[in-house]
C-alpha cells in the first residue's frame, strides 16, 4: 500500500512531542465493523441517533430506547478492537503527556488497553438508576426489559450522554485541559458536527498545537486543521508510530 504523503509530517511532529491528545469518533470503529452514526448504517428501524438519543425519546418510550440499545450491545459484543485501537495504546506508552478523548460509547478503546481516557459520551456497558443515579457495569445481551435497578427499583438507563445532556463536567474540564495544552492534536474517524467535541480543533489550534485529522471522508476545514489524511483509520493510525 502507498502511503499517504502527509504521514512522515505527522510522524516527525509525534517524534518531537511531550504532550499529545488525541480525539477519536466512530470512524475508528467503522474498521472493527461498527456502524457509524452518520453513514448509511446509522439507522435502525427507519429511526436516526437523533431521534433515539434523547432524554425525551427515553421518557415517551423507554422500551424503545432500550431495544435500540440491545441491538447495538449485540452487535458490540461481537467485535474487537483494531489496529488503531492498539495504535493508540502503543502511543500513550511513547508520550510523555498523553490524552485519549473518545466520543465512542462502544468500550473499544478501553477494550485494547487505552487508559488515558476520556469516554466523553458514556459507556454503552454501563447502566444508571434514573432515580438513584447509581452507575454499574452491565454486560448483559440482551438486557432483560424493562431494567430495574437492584437498589431501588427505579427504571435502568444507559449511562450515555444524549442530546441535550450535559458531559460530564470531571471528562469535560479533563479534555478541555488536554486540548488546549497539547503540541499535537489527532483528530481521528469524527464528522465534527457534534458539541462540545467540534470545537476541540479551534481550541487546540488557538493553544498553538498541530492540528491533524485522518478520515475516510474528510470534510475540507483548513481554518481548523493544519494536515488531513484521507484513509482507513486502521491503515493510517498505525503507520504514524
Ligand atoms: C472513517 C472511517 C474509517 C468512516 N476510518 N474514518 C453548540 C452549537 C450547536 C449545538 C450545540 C452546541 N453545543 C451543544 C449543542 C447541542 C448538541 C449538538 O452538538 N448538536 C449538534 C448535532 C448541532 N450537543 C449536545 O447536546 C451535547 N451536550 C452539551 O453540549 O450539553 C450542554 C448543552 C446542551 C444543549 C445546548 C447547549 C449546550 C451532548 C452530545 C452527546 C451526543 N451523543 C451522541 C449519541 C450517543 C448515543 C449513543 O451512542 O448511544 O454520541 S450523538 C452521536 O454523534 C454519538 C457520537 O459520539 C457523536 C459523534 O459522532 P461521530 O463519532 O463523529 O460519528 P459520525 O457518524 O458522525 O462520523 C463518522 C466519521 O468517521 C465520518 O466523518 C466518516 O467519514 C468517518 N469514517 N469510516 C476513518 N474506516
Ligand atoms: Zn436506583
Amino acid at each position: 500500500m502507498q502511503l499517504p504523503a502527509g504521514i512522515p509530517k505527522i510522524r516527525a511532529r509525534l517524534a518531537g512531542a511531550r504532550a499529545v491528545t488525541v480525539l477519536t469518533g466512530a470512524g475508528i470503529s467503522a474498521d472493527s465493523g461498527v456502524p457509524t452514526f452518520r453513514g448509511a448504517e446509522g439507522l435502525w428501524r427507519d429511526h436516526r441517533a437523533e431521534e433515539l438519543a434523547t432524554p425525551e425519546a427515553f421518557a415517551r418510550n423507554p422500551r424503545l430506547v432500550w431495544e435500540w440499545y440491545n441491538w447495538r450491545r449485540e452487535l458490540i459484543a461481537t467485535k474487537i478492537p483494531n489496529a488503531a485501537h492498539h495504535a493508540l495504546v502503543e502511543l500513550e506508552q511513547r508520550i510523555e503527556r498523553f490524552w485519549l478523548i473518545t466520543q465512542n460509547v462502544d468500550g473499544l478503546h478501553p477494550a485494547a488497553g487505552s487508559r488515558k481516557l476520556s469516554e466523553i459520551h458514556g459507556n454503552i456497558w454501563k447502566v444508571r438508576c434514573t432515580q438513584c443515579r447509581q452507575v454499574q457495569e452491565n454486560r448483559a445481551v440482551p438486557i432483560p426489559m424493562l431494567p430495574l435497578c437492584p437498589a431501588c427499583d427505579g427504571l435502568l438507563r444507559p449511562h450515555i450522554v444524549w442530546f441535550g445532556e450535559s458531559l460530564d463536567p470531571d471528562d469535560l474540564d479533563r479534555s478541555m485541559a488536554a486540548v488546549s495544552s497539547c503540541e499535537v492534536l489527532l483528530i481521528i474517524g469524527t464528522s465534527g458536527v457534534v458539541y462540545p467535541a467540534a470545537s476541540f480543533a479551534a481550541l487546540a489550534r488557538q493553544a498553538g498545537a498541530f492540528v491533524a485529522e485522518i478520515n475516510l471522508d474528510p470534510a475540507p476545514n483548513p481554518q481548523i486543521v493544519d494536515l488531513t489524511i484521507g484513509g482507513r483509520a486502521a491503515e493510517v493510525v498505525p503507520a504514524l508510530l
